[in-house]
């Protein structure tokens, strides 16, 4: 048996340090314990399986690996039982399609699936029951996913370059071409079925000239060899298109919905992309957004913009999936009565209804843009008839661009059990999206990639865990975001219950430090205008984004509440509504959101707005200290290629929460006039 199989030709070349990093959450580690070793030999002395495709080849594979590597043994595989014992894989077609059950019965395993998909999902479950030392005894697993659809978007441009990638260079393009080795890909296929992705767009949304053409005979051999390894893997292929096509590639001169000519580009054009790609999932569109090609140039909505390429898709099955970060980025900084959060909903809840049943729309978690703190978009839970979306942020933009150690899952639980009252008490996000709570045919959630060509995918070796929890939270949103870092840590690293805890320690409260030392209250961005990363309070201020803080020498923040302010209050169903229009009820920690207040208003907290201020910063960067102890505690348990980019990634965070902490408390002291109580160092 080969070391590892997947990446023959890259091994030759890696140190055994790298091809752990490479390796992920898929280690496959020697399993020490000898009794329990034992007991997966008898438990998974044989696999049966009856039936076969490429999708089971994948899965008997991925057995023979894990196991071979985990305890040194390779079960053979057999069409038919020949002992009492062994793992026996079935389908059942009463099953949900991608839901499982794994079941001890007498001395054999029983893994049931609605498809082969579902048997390559309730495999890595099963493998990652094995690599966690957890008994095989007694199963009794029923698995299904939560959200029908759960996707990754790349926001790969065919240069090679990756928008907002913190990990290296794209691992599809270089040069306007495909890559020819497709190793990567595969790999990365198989990392993303492990924690049940089901679906991926290969482009970025902003979809250049090259990119255009993918669409077109130039690249759709290769869209196709692409597709075909997620296919291996269960992942359905999307891919991102350029509304104004027709004009860029059709030798038409508008991209008007309502034109025949356009109708008939786009109706030759799916079904030629179908010819080639008969197994692609759809179009994803960015329309009208940052200088994108929409439906409004003409003077149509977007219902008439999606419907018009929804018709084209139909015949084959095909989706449109539309996104909702439609605002004007335009602004005069001087115009205080538009608010950029109202944008989403404003546009899209005056056509809900209107859309055609294979449509869908791609609602950002937040109304405004990825920030560390936001409230929930009110677009979720306002559009009751149409299709629904939720789309996060895997890619740490706004988050220390993966140089900042940050996890994520905490955030998007919040999104998730957020409350809308959309229907009455218990209108969950995380029914909504998912298709239940509003009986919507296509459903679920959209996730920005945080991947590219770096050896351990992420960058960030912590990072990784983002993606795995990631995968793992959409499939389950009732999982905790604690019990997500602990299977990670264990199949990453070591079950050692000092690593283990002491890991966690550092994951768990990391998005509440890296907000500590940022943005405060709410209020968002102070980063360096394109890039944004670093602090820079004034620095899409004075610009036309619509991204602003207000702040003064009396006091901060955003009045969107209905009686003084933008209004956007509104949006929310009346128990929100309500909550944050009142400065009482309005947690603290979006009261810079909702509301422009004096640096001496007090929070709930019994703090002053500017004392917190003060306090969290100081506290954000000792809190970096803190994580940086207990990493050097980890040394002798991680290999050191891990433990040093880690350490070297954590020493920079530490330099970067300083720079945040002195810029803006700085910042506020000298505009506020007001010192800190506790007499820390300001400049
Ligand atoms: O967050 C912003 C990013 C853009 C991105 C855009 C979007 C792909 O800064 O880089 O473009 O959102 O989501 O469309």
């Amino acid at each position: 048996m080969k070391k590892f199989r997947t990446s023959e030709r890259l091994v030759d070349q890696l140190s055994v340090d790298q091809l752990t990093s490479y390796r992920a959450w898929l280690q496959y580690r020697p399993i020490g314990n000898h009794a329990y070793s034992q007991e997966v030999k008898e438990s998974l002395s044989e696999i049966i399986v009856e039936t076969r495709d490429e999708v089971i080849d994948r899965t008997l594979a991925e057995i023979q690996l894990a196991l071979a590597e985990m305890i040194n043994y390779c079960p053979a595989i057999h069409s038919s039982a020949i002992s009492t014992r062994g793992l026996y894989l079935k389908i059942n077609p009463d099953y949900q399609e991608e839901a499982f059950t794994i079941k001890t019965e007498e001395e054999r395993l029983i893994l049931t699936g609605g498809t082969s998909r579902a048997l390559l999902y309730g495999t890595f479950h099963l493998l990652r029951l094995v690599q966690q030392e957890q008994s095989l005894k007694h199963l009794a697993i029923e698995e299904w996913p939560k959200n029908p659809i759960r996707m990754i978007n790349h926001w790969d441009d065919m240069d090679g370059s990756v928008e907002r990638g913190y990990a290296g260079r794209s691992i599809f393009y270089d040069n306007y071409q495909f890559i020819k080795d497709r190793q990567r890909i595969h790999d990365y296929a198989r990392l993303l079925s492990s924690v049940g992705i089901n679906a991926i767009t290969i482009n970025n949304v902003n979809v250049h000239q090259v990119e255009t053409k993918l669409i077109t005979d130039t690249y759709l051999t290769d869209v196709k060899q692409t597709s075909d390894i997620f296919k291996l893997y269960g992942i359905t292929l999307y891919l991102s298109i350029n509304y104004a096509s027709p004009i860029e590639i059709g030798g038409l001169d508008t991209a008007d919905p309502l034109n025949d000519q356009v109708r008939e580009f786009w109706k030759e054009t799916a079904k030629h992309v179908y010819q080639a790609v008969p197994e692609l999932g759809g179009f994803l569109v960015k329309a009208d957004s940052e200088n994108r090609p929409g439906p409004f140039t003409y003077g149509r909505n977007h219902a008439q913009g999606a419907n018009m390429l929804a018709e084209a898709v139909e015949p084959f099955g095909g989706k449109i999936i539309w996104r909702c970060f439609v605002y004007n980025c335009k602004q005069d900084w001087r115009d205080r009565t538009t608010d950029r959060a109202r944008a989403a909903y404003d546009h899209f809840v005056p056509l809900d209804g209107k859309f055609n049943d294979n449509v869908v729309l791609q609602i950002k978690n937040g109304p405004m843009d990825f920030q560390v703190r936001e409230p929930v978009s009110p677009l979720i839970g306002g559009l009751a008839q149409t299709n629904q979306l939720l789309e996060f942020q895997i890619t740490q933009e706004y988050l220390g661009q993966q140089r900042h150690l940050v996890y994520l899952i905490p955030q998007w639980k919040q999104v998730l059990e957020f409350d809308t009252f959309a229907k009455g008490q218990g209108s969950k996000v995380k029914d909504i999206v998912s298709g239940e709570l509003f009986n919507n045919h296509i459903a679920g959630i959209v996730g920005v990639s945080n991947i590219g060509k770096d050896l351990n995918w992420t960058g960030h070796t912590i990072a990784q865990l983002n993606l795995y929890g990631y995968g793992r939270l959409i499939w389950n949103p009732d999982l905790t975001a604690e019990q997500i870092a602990n299977e990670w840590i264990k199949l990453t690293f070591s079950h050692d219950s000092k690593l283990v805890d002491t890991l966690l320690s550092i994951v768990m409260p990391s998005w509440e430090i890296y907000e500590n030392y940022t943005s405060p209250l709410g209020i968002g961005w102070m980063v360096n205008v394109n890039h944004h990363y670093g602090p820079n309070i004034d620095g899409y201020e004075y610009m036309t984004w619509g991204t602003y803080h207000f702040a003064d020498r009396k006091g901060i923040g955003v009045d969107r509440t209905l009686k003084t302010g933008t209004g956007y209050t509104g949006q929310y169903y009346p128990e929100n509504r309500d909550r944050y229009e009142s400065i009482e009820q309005c947690p603290d920690e979006l009261l810079l959101f909702f509301h422009h207040v004096p640096y001496t208003h007090v929070l709930q907290s019994g703090k002053t707005v500017i004392q917190h201020i003060y306090d969290t910063h100081f506290k954000g960067v000792e809190q970096v200290k803190s994580m940086i102890k207990l990493w050097e505690s980890l040394a002798e348990f991680i290999d050191t290629q891990r433990y040093q980019e880690v350490k070297e990634r954590l020493e920079h965070q530490l330099w970067s929460a300083k720079e945040w902490r002195d810029i803006i408390n700085t910042y506020f002291y000298r505009k506020s006039g007001i010192p800190d109580q506790h007499k820390r160092t300001i400049y």
